[in-house]
């Protein structure tokens, strides 16, 4: 696109749109506007390409308006706008639950289709909450999450979460019977680690040594856990600690939930976290790299024996009392048909693992910086961690973030940390520029 397409800022009215997750005020009195993408970058609507550092927002996996992608768009929105999946159906669900069950890991076989992650997250509890009810422990509706997580939005997911912000202000109607167990950064211990920490695995031992004692497992449906804990700062889990959550879920009968709406479709190296930590979940939510974030689609896929507890449930009629208008959305299972292909034709998830050496070193590099207090990756996940400016928690990464925006390069700032998520697409220039001009920038901070 030339900058003579471009379209203009000066008839735009910024008042009537209230922007998520933003300080509107802020954004609207210096906004940041983006007016095309293609692959690793934006144009602003000033005509300056940026470098996409964060995916966008962790999920634009196969890079920016990718052809196949689009084209597919295109023609399924021409075709089948849109069929309801209430009692009716068309072929693409199915088609991309069989294709997604291909790549879970065994013995999960069914998808649940949603329109995003917090949904995702809503209907992974109540599918949790009805199955023990099906098997007759239903008591068991307490639910397990983790200081520091973040699971949407909604209030399912934000009664889940442990990110104060998301949660103070909404205290009266989260909803009740929710745990939280510590979360697993002990920066007083261990800092600049790569990768997976050797220690903090006896973390998980909290569920069975202060959670179950309490409330006693027999009321407890389920653990839902972000594997690694991404727009809370990039948290990355102990060696050990997922696995250890799987052992004691098993033992006490709780399911385990992993909530991988940003660590599936490559960004770990494979297809889920799962896979990439040897540890298999009973419902895992997705979401974002689904689609390269090319069309909203979310859902939950389901161990076979939970699935099959639904099926033979002795009552006649509906299996599961739930559903969204949008749920199988052909546009959204179209776009997600085409992100699998790209992943697979241009074999991402392969190429994720081998960046991840030099996306570690690049991480890394930034240790020793001015005001730089942590490093921490997985994957092609990664952060950079600031010391708060004395009275002005978050200030410093927030110049940081708009300093680097300057300079042409997209990170995300979370209070004093810097997140990175390139596109899998990336290539190690991209990952010299990324990573030298947040260096440049610290450098140079006050
Ligand atoms: N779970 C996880 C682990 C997420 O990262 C959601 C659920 C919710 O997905 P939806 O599609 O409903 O947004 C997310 C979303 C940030 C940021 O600041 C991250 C997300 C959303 C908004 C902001 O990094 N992740």
């Amino acid at each position: 696109m030339s900058a003579r397409d471009l379209p203009t800022m000066d008839s735009l009215e910024l008042r009537h749109y209230w922007m998520p997750f933003t300080d509107n005020r802020r954004f609207k009195a210096k906004p940041r506007l983006i007016a095309a993408a293609k692959d690793m970058h934006f144009i602003t609507v000033q005509g300056e390409r940026v470098l996409d550092g964060l995916a966008t927002l962790w999920c634009v996996n196969a890079g920016h308006s990718r052809p196949r992608i689009v084209e597919t768009i295109r023609r399924q929105a021409g075709e089948l706008d849109f069929a309801s999946s209430f009692g009716l159906g068309h072929p693409l669900p199915f088609r991309l639950a069989e294709r997604i069950a291909a790549l879970a890991p065994p013995g999960m076989e069914h998808v649940f289709f949603t329109n995003s992650g917090s949904e995702a997250i809503d209907t992974a509890i109540k599918i949790a909450v009805a199955y023990h009810r099906l098997r007759g422990e239903g008591t068991r509706t307490r639910f397990v999450g983790r200081e520091r997580s973040y699971h949407g939005v909604n209030l399912g997911g934000t009664s889940l979460g442990g990110v104060r912000a998301n949660r103070r202000a909404y205290a009266g109607v989260l909803m009740p019977g929710v745990d939280h167990l510590r979360h697993t950064h002990e920066p007083e211990k261990r800092r600049f680690v790569r990768g997976c920490a050797d220690q903090g695995a006896e973390l998980a031992d909290e569920l069975e040594e202060r959670i179950i004692p309490l409330h006693d497992a027999s009321n407890i449906a389920a653990v839902v856990i972000d594997p690694v804990a991404a727009s809370a700062g990039v948290l990355v889990p102990p060696a050990g600690y997922l696995a250890r959550l799987r052992e004691l879920c098993t033992r006490h009968g709780i399911l385990l939930v992993f909530d991988e709406v940003i660590t599936c479709w490559g960004r770990l190296g494979a297809p889920f976290a799962a896979q990439r930590f040897g540890v298999t979940p009973d419902l895992i939510t997705f979401a974002k790299g689904v689609t390269s974030g090319a069309v909203p689609l979310g859902g939950v896929i389901v161990r076979n024996a939970i699935h099959e507890a639904f099926m033979a449930s002795p009552a006649a009629g509906m299996e599961f009392f739930h559903g969204y208008t949008y749920s199988g959305h052909p546009l959204a299972c179209a776009a997600a048909m085409a992100a699998l292909d790209t992943y697979e034709e241009e074999g991402l998830f392969e190429r994720a693992q081998r960046l991840e050496r030099a996306f570690e070193e690049g991480v890394h590099s930034l240790r020793g910086l001015p005001q730089v207090e942590d490093c921490r990756n997985l994957g092609l996940i990664g952060a950079v961690e600031l010391a708060p400016r004395p009275g002005a928690p978050g200030a410093r990464g927030y110049e940081a973030f708009e300093r680097c925006w300057e300079r042409g390069v997209f990170v995300r700032p979370i209070g004093d940390t810097l997140a990175f998520c390139p596109p899998l697409i990336a290539e190690e220039r991209h990952l010299d520029e990324l990573f030298g001009t947040v260096a440049a920038v610290l450098k140079t901070a006050p």
